[in-house]
């Protein structure tokens, strides 16, 4: 089978191409990617000369560029991570995140229709719920959860699943959703709460919590997600949405406080900052549908997931390093300058 990854120079995207990689050595990944501010070429290193492995630098809202693919991959799936996924970047600045995170997906689908597929899927979040109370620790988002977004990213990413789900509907494409919690793990890029903390503690600078630190994330590590994908692909119905959440649930200052204790840096580095504007309180996936269906369960406990997390940021300061010296910094000082 050919798969095209878009996106896979990401975050999640790469560690989902790694594990394709190992667990599906017959399959062809061809990946499709812009290279934004997000993107790094360097984390595909280790697959680049791999015989089954293509990277193709274009943009997902480039017709053109999408259609030739098509024409010369004649790829039988597409799992569609390419997107701006960071919900401060979609504060300062919507637009991009309408242009990729919505017509990108529809460029995406559209090349699908022409070209015919087994399967088009859309790596979606949880955060196209809304957010939960806190003093509703029964409340969890299933499937059938209303999409109440709260913020320019959660708004596009929602606006995705709605055109996914038409192209199906209208269209007959195969697809598939899934709605992924936090996830955590290697190469995830320091803009995120963990790699920012952790990068931060290493070089003994302020730790920026929003508000009073005591907002809800369900954390999961990224290798159980990129396993998730991989079932729902293969063996998920089309036209189905799955929740994938670790049941993991952690106030951002109790992980801020783990990572401190895990790296010997005292707790005095905590700087409580000006909160994000529209700040969603607590998310929780139920993930009893990719459980009952899929046999789908998270495998990574928070305790060892968060220690291997931070042992490869130890290991591999090269990588997030070169990132924080760049263009990294204006971003840093706007955001968190004078916050
Ligand atoms: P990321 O920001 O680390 O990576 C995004 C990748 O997409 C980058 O390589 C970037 O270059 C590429 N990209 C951006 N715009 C593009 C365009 N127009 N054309 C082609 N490539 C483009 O993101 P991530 O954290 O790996 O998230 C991947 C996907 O998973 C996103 O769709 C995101 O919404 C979703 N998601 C993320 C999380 C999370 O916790 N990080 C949780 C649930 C869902
Ligand atoms: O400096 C910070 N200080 C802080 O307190 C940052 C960067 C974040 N936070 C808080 C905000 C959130 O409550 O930490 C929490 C996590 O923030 P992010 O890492 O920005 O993630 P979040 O906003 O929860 O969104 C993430 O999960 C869902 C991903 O970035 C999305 O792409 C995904 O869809």
């Amino acid at each position: 089978m050919t798969i095209i990854v878009t996106g896979g120079a990401g975050f999640i995207g790469s560690n989902f191409i790694f594990y394709m990689m190992e667990k599906h050595p017959e399959d062809r990944i061809v990946c499709l990617d812009k290279l934004t501010y997000a993107g790094n070429l360097s984390t595909l290193a280790p697959v680049m000369a791999n015989p089954g492995f293509r990277f193709v630098r274009a943009d997902i809202c480039d017709r053109e560029a999408v259609f030739r693919l098509f024409e010369e991959e004649h790829p039988d799936i597409v799992v569609n991570f390419a997107a701006e996924s960071h919900v401060d970047r979609s504060i300062e600045d919507p637009g991009v995140f309408l242009q990729t995170n919505i017509l990108g997906t529809q460029t995406m689908m559209d090349a699908c229709r022409k070209y015919g597929i087994k399967r088009y899927h859309q790596v979606g979040t949880d955060e196209v719920y809304g957010d939960l109370p806190l003093d509703r620790p029964d409340l969890f988002f299933t499937e059938k959860t209303p999409l109440r977004t709260s913020s320019p990213y959660s708004a596009s990413k929602a606006s995705a699943d709605l055109l996914v789900q038409a192209y199906h509907r209208t269209f007959g494409l195969p697809v598939t959703i899934s709605r992924c919690s936090n996830n955590y793990g290697p190469y995830q890029f320091p803009e995120k709460l963990i790699p920012l903390m952790i990068a931060n503690c290493l070089n003994d600078k302020p730790l920026p919590v929003y508000g009073e630190g005591l907002n809800v994330r369900d954390w999961l590590y990224v290798e159980d997600h990129c396993r998730a994908i991989d079932l729902i692909i293969r063996e998920g119905k089309t036209g189905e949405v799955y929740n994938i959440g670790g049941h993991n649930e952690m106030r951002n200052i109790d992980i801020v406080k783990l990572i401190c204790k895990e790296l010997g840096k005292p707790e005095s580095l905590i700087t409580y900052v000006t909160d994000r504007k529209g700040h969603d309180m607590r998310y929780a996936i139920d993930p009893e549908k990719i459980h009952s269906e899929l046999g789908w369960l998270p495998e990574t406990k928070f305790a060892d997931g968060i220690v291997r997390t931070i042992r490869w940021y130890l290991d591999n300061r090269g990588w997030w390093e070169k990132i924080i010296s760049g263009e990294y910094q204006n971003y840093y000082e706007k955001m968190y300058g004078n916050r």
